[in-house]
């Protein structure tokens, strides 16, 4: 009798240790293909002057819409830290991405902007993810704790990472810089004239250390960002999009505009087109530059903020014009509104 009953219990042992074994090879399995997939992503920080022009807010809910690219951490840059931090904040949790942590900019907090009413009553303690007082430093440990080379991508003037470069110069070793800076051969609304670009005139020796810096640089300038606007159908499918990040982005906008109360406004009339996107286009070219020219060319920051080709200066790729600028408003236009396309 005895004989039976200890092979039974033997089998539902064999049994359970089969299934076991079964469960933890294909728990393994799943765990190895989701490393897989979040390898293939690029990470990134994004480090914006987002509260001044509203391109970056746009640039911002691109970057979240964008599956190659891995959003480590955003970064508030040139002073308003409380103001610019308040806007990210607000922006990741409307997006449901509060996994993401906010830095606030280096120098002064206070000071505000056009999209101040969207934050008034927003109080950034509130925001459930990790608030980095020290902005800077984030960046820092950020870039040096990165098992994998970082990605920066920065879209405003870049005190921030004077700052960062001074304490760690080490950061360029280990980073990318991909820039929304300057103006090569073409400036403002296409116009053969160069300029001192915002981004770099706004602060001309942060920019010079950054462009000096020993790390692999990509900039789009003036000559291709300044031409991306989006206009009738393209930009209706995301001023009438019901998705929430899109709802915030064109209340940013309006607020932006000051339109809000504006004639147009209460008449029932909707606006038609985006402003300048110059910021999207440092998004696209963090994952891909097919859609663009690009050339290899040696940029000195001069003094007075212009961006010059020179014989001796430091190589970078540079978006000197658009392959196809139509493919690049859609690519905009797909990306934001994506799956969740709920468009009338
Ligand atoms: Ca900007």
């Amino acid at each position: 009798m005895t004989q039976p009953i200890l092979s039974a219990h033997l089998n539902r042992f064999l049994l359970g240790a089969m299934a076991l074994v079964f469960v933890f090879t294909v728990q393994v399995r799943i765990g190895a293909a989701e490393k897989a997939a979040s390898a293939r992503k690029i990470p990134v920080i994004l480090d914006t002057d987002i509260g001044d022009d509203i391109d970056d807010t746009w640039a911002l809910a691109l970057l979240l819409r964008c599956p190659e690219l891995d959003l480590k951490l955003v970064v508030g840059d040139k002073q308003k830290g409380t103001y610019r931090a308040k806007l990210i904040a607000r922006l990741l949790e409307t997006a449901g991405r509060t996994d993401i942590p906010v830095g606030v900019a280096f120098g002064d907090r206070d000071g505000g902007g056009r999209q101040q009413q969207w934050v008034e009553d927003y109080d950034l303690k509130s925001y459930p993810g990790v608030v980095h007082e020290d902005g800077v430093q984030a960046i820092i440990d950020m870039i040096m704790g990165s098992p994998e080379p970082m990605t920066l991508i920065a879209i405003g003037p870049v005190p921030n990472l004077r700052e960062a470069l001074q304490r760690e110069p080490r950061i360029a070793e280990k980073a990318r810089f991909v820039g929304m800076h300057g103006s090569v051969f073409k400036g403002y609304n296409n116009s053969p004239k160069v300029s001192a670009e915002y981004n770099v005139r706004a602060d001309v020796p942060a920019c010079q250390a950054v462009f000096t810096a020993p790390w692999e640089m990509t900039i789009t300038p003036l000559d291709t960002c300044g031409i991306v606007r989006l206009q009738g159908e393209k930009y209706a499918k995301i001023r009438d999009s019901k998705d929430p990040l899109l709802v915030a982005l064109i209340e940013n906008y309006r607020i932006w505009r000051n339109d809000r109360n504006s004639a147009r406004q209460q008449s029932g009339k909707k606006e038609k087109a985006s402003s300048v996107l110059f910021d999207t286009v440092a998004i696209y070219l963090a994952f891909a530059q097919d859609l663009c020219k690009m050339e290899t060319l040696p940029i000195r920051v001069t003094d007075e903020g212009m961006t010059v080709v020179a014989a001796k200066a430091k190589k970078m790729q540079v978006a000197t014009q658009w392959k196809d600028l139509a493919a690049f408003e859609d690519l905009l236009v797909e990306r934001l509104v994506g799956d969740a396309a709920d468009s009338p």
